[in-house]
């Protein structure tokens, strides 16, 4: 049907009228709805921690971004949650950096057993340009690599007795993380791992499919581990931090200047999420003592000889490598 002069000057006026509108619209009002997932449950310093970010990133946009935590597993376990973070089902996503180990080569450094001296060490390395390199090497798999959040220091825990040395490790039937650095460090020690997502280990300490497991004390108490293993012995074998990653698939989705937001929101939720970590801590610490869990010191040199092959094996490239002696040499 021709479309006749009136008509046409009325469809004109109606696109001309639209455009601008739908512009405007773009710019300020459309709500960022974003989904950030976490297995740890609500009120665990990580979960605040996005939370914080999430305050911050809606009062810089104006209201626009929205995000919505689902802390205790509510979309999945860490490695089912990454896989959908990399193809844009979930936008943001809190893990340990082991997950993403067997993706992301430079994302096992921060996990090498005994590399940082001690947690002030490890902010200084992951605040700077090496943990910078390593946050970017995860864009190449689909991530944006936020901030890293504290996750203290893992140590051993175990259902049959205090472990002193690595020789008393020797077939133990170890949990680790679903990384193949985590098999080859507990195998470095002598024990016998096996790698569970986080939602399964407390059945497997209860069934005795597991002797043991090694964490940090805030996820050994909120996990309730304590109450089927109640030896830690205090290794302190690895301080592998925790990442933020964003969907790379969603954060392409925004404007610089959102983008932008959540970077800086990310980065500055940091020390607040760490003084967070410092009281859950102590108070996790605490509450397993009075629960009955016994705690030993170690001998950590024993520990640290066993481990060192697995340096050779994962940190083997000439960037790896250096990586590594970078951090040795950072102050
Ligand atoms: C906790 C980390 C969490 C890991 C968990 C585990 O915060 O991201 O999934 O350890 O070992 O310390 O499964």
């Amino acid at each position: 049907m021709p479309i006749t002069l009136p008509r046409r000057r009325a469809l004109l006026a109606a696109s001309a009228f639209a455009a601008p509108a739908l512009i405007g619209f773009k710019a300020s009002a459309q709500a960022i709805n974003l989904r950030s997932a976490d297995i740890h449950p609500d009120g665990y310093p990580t979960v605040e921690g996005v939370k914080i970010m999430a305050k911050l990133a809606k009062e810089r946009s104006n209201g626009r971004i929205n995000i919505q935590v689902f802390h205790s597993r509510q979309l999945g376990e860490e490695k089912d949650t990454l896989e959908q973070t990399r193809f844009g089902v979930i936008d943001l996503n809190r893990t340990n950096f082991a997950p993403l180990n067997n993706l992301v080569p430079e994302t096992v450094i921060p996990g090498l057993p005994f590399l940082f001296r001690d947690e002030s060490h490890m902010h200084r390395v992951m605040d700077g340009e090496i943990g910078s390199e390593i946050l970017a090497g995860a864009e190449k798999h689909g991530l944006i690599g936020l901030c890293c959040y504290d996750s203290g220091a893992r140590s051993m825990y175990n259902r049959l007795r205090p472990i002193n040395s690595p020789a008393e490790m020797k077939g133990m039937k170890i949990r680790v993380q679903q990384s193949d650095l985590w098999l080859a460090m507990m195998r470095a020690l002598g024990a016998n791992p096996t790698p569970l997502p986080t939602g399964e280990i407390y059945s497997a300490l209860q069934t005795g499919v597991v002797d043991g497991a090694e964490n940090n004390y805030p996820t050994y108490q909120s996990q309730r581990h304590f109450e089927v293993s109640k030896y830690y012995s205090v290794t302190e074998h690895s301080m592998s931090p925790e990442i933020l990653v964003m969907s790379k698939r969603s954060y392409d989705r925004l404007g610089k200047d959102m983008q932008t937001v959540l970077r800086e929101s990310a980065r500055d939720s940091v020390p607040e999420m760490r003084k967070l970590w410092v009281a859950r801590s102590e108070a996790a610490k605490a509450e397993v003592v009075t629960a009955g869990t016994q705690i030993n010191t170690v001998d950590k040199k024993p520990f640290e000889q066993a481990m060192a092959p697995v340096y050779e094996q994962f940190a083997r490239d000439a960037r790896l490598k250096a990586m590594v002696q970078r951090i040795r040499e950072t102050a």
